[in-house]
């Protein structure tokens, strides 16, 4: 093999020069394409109001959750700036990302100096902004999550329609934890948009049942959406008569097939524990991964994306992915997207599955974060890939530079689009 890499410096230094160039599909964000008119969060004080920072914040003040929440937004990030960075080191990975961002972004770190991040700042557009933030993060393409439910993006996609899909570097998916888990207030909206469905969802009302596959193929070919997605409590259970589970079968699945995507499921949130954080107030518990193992059996013509939020169930995942090849795993999300669990879980499954899985996407709310998410998430899973492609080295075997660099391309990148495509 003439270009075969033949010492594990230079070894290294393709992986890492793989990993660090190879421009990343990001396939779930909540981010917003600059079409979609200020929903778009992106700025030194939204990245300092994350709701992973005041979580963090709500533990440290002395200040009520009721009384921060009646801060304005400037005021709100000035107290995150002083409680998380001035008063404590902000070694957090969450408090971390916003100095990575910021450096990276060109901003002298060390001088502490908010009103200067935030003068630096002024001038820019939302749109400019855009162009600076994918070349520095190295991102290509980002799925926004797309909610129907949603009134105020509801309006803009049935004013907007198809001008909001025009940006190719967002794309669309639909996303549908309302209609799975709310049914008896969502249907509501259905009807609205001149769907005749009732207000309890039942297999037998084949009128509800049409008439909602029609809403979702209707709103999934509004949207060009990518995929349908939704994510579920850890106590989700499949197949069984609860209305997320008949919905599944009867509707979403259906027009998954119509529409010749894949559905989307993230398992094992556990909503407003405290309601009083608002989106900070979500909890983490351990799913039952027989009820994802269930829905690819029963499935074999659908294909699934699905991510765990338990740390424990990371490894059942991973091996119930070799049992199905409807099953692509991906990311390490929200509560796993931390260096030490990104590294465990990356290893395990390149361990388990090779090259065939999706390592992470960066669960972006505010534009600026995709620097810090991706340059994190880049290093470690670099990391990871060095001692898998060493241990392979001392077998004996050889690899040419263009190999390393496909194998990488098809982890953060290619590996969603051929799953998206039914090619894989
Ligand atoms: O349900 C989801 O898509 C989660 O990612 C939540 O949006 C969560 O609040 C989040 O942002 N996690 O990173
Ligand atoms: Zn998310």
């Amino acid at each position: 093999m003439s270009g075969a890499i033949t010492d594990k410096e230079r070894l290294r230094r393709v992986v890492f020069g793989a990993v660090y160039k190879t421009p990343v599909t990001d396939m779930h964000t909540h981010l917003y394409a600059p079409a979609f008119e200020g929903l778009g969060l992106w700025g030194v004080d939204h990245l300092l109001t994350y709701h992973y920072l005041i979580a963090e914040t709500m533990r440290q003040t002395p200040l009520s959750h009721e009384e921060f929440q009646s801060l304005d937004r400037r005021a709100m990030a000035e107290h995150v700036w002083k409680t998380l960075f001035v008063d404590h080191s902000p070694y957090s990975e969450a408090c971390r990302g916003v100095l990575t961002t910021l450096g990276r972004l060109g901003l002298d770190v060390s001088s502490r100096d908010l009103s200067a991040y935030r003068k630096w700042y002024d001038g820019l557009t939302y749109r400019r902004f855009v162009d600076l933030v994918f070349s520095a993060a190295g991102v290509k393409t980002v799925v926004m999550t797309n909610d129907p439910f949603d009134p105020r993006e509801r309006e803009l996609w049935l004013k907007k329609g198809d001008a909001l899909t025009r940006d190719p570097r967002f794309r669309p998916s639909l996303r549908i934890d309302p209609l799975l888990f709310d049914w008896g207030n969502q249907y509501r909206v259905l009807r609205e948009l001149g769907y005749d469905v009732g207000p309890v969802f039942s297999a037998d009302d084949h009128r509800t049942v049409e008439e909602t596959r029609r809403f979702l193929i209707d709103w999934g070919r509004r949207m060009d959406a990518l995929y349908l997605g939704a994510s579920f409590p850890p106590d989700f259970d499949y197949p069984s008569d609860s209305p997320a589970s008949q919905l599944l079968d009867h509707c979403v699945l259906e027009a998954c097939g119509r529409l010749n995507v894949p559905f989307a499921m993230m398992v094992g949130v556990r909503r407003r524990v405290n309601p009083s954080l608002g989106l900070a107030g979500d909890m983490v518990g351990r799913a039952r991964v027989e009820a994802v193992e269930r829905i690819c059996a029963r499935h074999p013509a659908r294909r699934f994306f699905v991510t765990m939020l338990s740390r424990e169930n990371q490894h059942e995942l991973a091996v119930l992915a070799r049992k199905f090849r409807n099953l692509m795993v991906f990311g390490c999300w929200w509560f796993l997207n931390n260096p030490s669990l990104v590294e465990e879980i990356t290893e395990m499954r390149c361990e388990l599955l090779g090259t065939a899985f999706i390592p992470q996407h960066s669960d972006a709310r505010v534009l600026d974060q995709l620097i810090y998410k991706w340059d994190h998430s880049r290093r470690v899973i670099a990391r990871v890939l060095c001692r898998k492609y060493e241990d392979l080295f001392d077998t004996g075997w050889r690899m040419e530079p263009r190999e390393i660099e496909r194998d990488v391309s098809d982890l953060l990148d290619r590996n969603f689009w051929k799953f998206v495509k039914g090619s894989i």
